[in-house]
């Protein structure tokens, strides 16, 4: 039952829906390529909440793009099994028994969860990786890292054809490799390479931080690309921070519009970013 007094509650999510008005316009038909990374989908409520974000978007006529992580899951499978795993630079060692684990949790569990948290809410979610429609081909990134892909060629025109049927692509961040092998692609580093080839008008990397920081620890609201090498020679941008930032520079020279680096563990994270005027984290432009 509709509850009949106007309590502020009432007034202040009409007034919300009236002030999104400008974002709303300003945001239809644009590509936005959101990475959801494992340490951000600890929750069932969090993803449901995730999962109306995007069915929202999609609804008001934004084209998103779910790419995921999982590598909590990945590591909770491989303990499970008995396999060892360590990371060099913030990438796992890959080798044959490790990019099965990879791929079955990646493609199997943590996709299809998202992609049901998705369809749950009302939308119509695709789950892919990249070896979809031949949408990733990588290479190896480094003969010291086995089976670690870099992108080297994205054919984004399955993500097209989903978006003219209304679709929600949700992809694994995984990559074929020329001969035949399967590639494990860090998500940050699948989702920025996505988002070159889809020229998209935004990338939000949903992250367990609150943003970029400045050397008095306070989040930076908005940067340049030259700002966020700066910081990065002066050593403020340190840590888990660089691959994020390096995720953002690549994408925004191979022509995405602006990346967004926010804090996933906060409610409707992305609508606070694309729908208000108050925004969220911290945006980097070029
Ligand atoms: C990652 C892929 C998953 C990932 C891994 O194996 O853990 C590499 O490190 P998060 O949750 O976004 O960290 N791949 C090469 O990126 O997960």
């Amino acid at each position: 039952m509709k509850p009949r007094d106007m309590n502020q509650d009432w007034i202040s999510t009409a007034a919300t829906l009236n002030q999104a008005l400008p974002y709303l316009q300003r945001y239809t038909d644009a590509v936005v390529v959101i990475k959801l990374g494992g340490h951000a989908m600890g929750s069932d409520a969090a993803m449901e909440s995730f999962a109306r974000d995007v069915v929202l978007m999609r609804q008001v006529g934004v084209n998103p793009v779910v790419v995921h992580g999982g590598g909590p899951m990945i590591n909770a499978m491989l303990d499970k099994l008995g396999i060892q795993s360590e990371f060099v630079g913030g990438k796992r060692v890959t080798d044959k028994a490790t990019i099965d684990v990879v791929e079955m949790v990646l493609s199997g569990l943590v996709n299809k969860r998202i992609v049901q948290a998705i369809n749950r809410q009302g939308g119509r979610a695709v789950g892919l990786s990249g070896k979809d429609a031949n949408l990733m081909y990588c290479e190896a990134a480094n003969p010291d890292l086995g089976l670690v892909g870099q992108p080297s060629q994205i054919d984004p025109a399955i993500l097209h054809t989903l978006f003219e049927k209304e679709m929600i692509p949700v992809i694994a961040p995984l990559g074929a490799g020329r001969a035949g092998e399967s590639f494990n692609v860090n998500g940050d580093t699948a989702a920025g390479a996505i988002a070159g080839a889809l020229k998209a008008d935004r990338l939000l990397l949903l992250t367990d931080v609150s943003g970029v920081k400045n050397g008095d620890g306070e989040v930076v609201t908005e940067l340049t690309a030259d700002q966020i090498r700066e910081m990065t020679r002066d050593g403020v941008i340190a840590g888990g921070m660089i691959p994020k930032t390096e995720t953002a520079l690549d994408a925004i020279a191979s022509g995405v519009r602006a990346v967004v680096i926010i804090d996933g563990r906060v409610d409707n994270a992305c609508l606070l970013e694309l729908f208000t005027e108050h925004g969220a984290g911290s945006l980097i432009r070029p």
